[in-house]
């Protein structure tokens, strides 16, 4: 599996970090093969993150990833989900290394700018959840 699902969450499009956040994807030599934006509404979204849905966070998290705008992406390259991964951060920007997207630009566990598929079944879930064949460029 050569492709992962990225997110621009919708505290990420507020701020304006859409452009630094592809600079920063087109720089580590990873492929946008199909984008674009959206708003999820709460159907959307918890079926999106169904694996989390007994979490205490969960409620909080669907109102947040509905509250506005996402980029969403689906990245090509070698790798790319451990790369598009590490180019995030840890999920809690406090603990995320320096550099990363996350630690630059999160504000909280909970609002932390970026989604990506953490491994290959969850990464067909994702990229087959909001894209069908014919939006990709080869
Ligand atoms: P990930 O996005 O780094 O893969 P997950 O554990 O899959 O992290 O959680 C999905 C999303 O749910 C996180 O990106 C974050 O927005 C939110 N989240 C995760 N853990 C917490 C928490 O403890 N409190 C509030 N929100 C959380
Ligand atoms: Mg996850």
């Amino acid at each position: 599996m050569n492709r992962t699902l990225a997110i621009i969450k919708p505290d990420g499009v507020q701020a304006g970090l859409i452009g630094e956040i592809i600079k920063r994807i087109e720089n580590e030599g990873l492929r946008i093969v199909a984008m674009r934006m959206d708003k999820l509404d709460a159907r959307r979204a918890e079926g999106f993150y169904y694996v989390h849905r007994s979490k205490p966070f969960f409620n909080s998290l669907i109102e947040y990833m509905t509250s506005g705008p996402v980029v969403l992406m689906v990245l090509q390259g070698y790798d790319v989900i451990n790369r598009w991964r590490k180019l995030m951060g840890a999920t809690d920007p406090r603990k995320a290394e320096a550099g990363t997207i996350r630690a630059d630009m999160g504000t909280s566990i909970e609002r932390n700018v970026v989604h990506g598929s953490d491994a290959p079944d969850s990464a067909i879930y994702e990229i087959n959840y909001f894209f069908k064949g014919t939006d990709f460029v080869e």
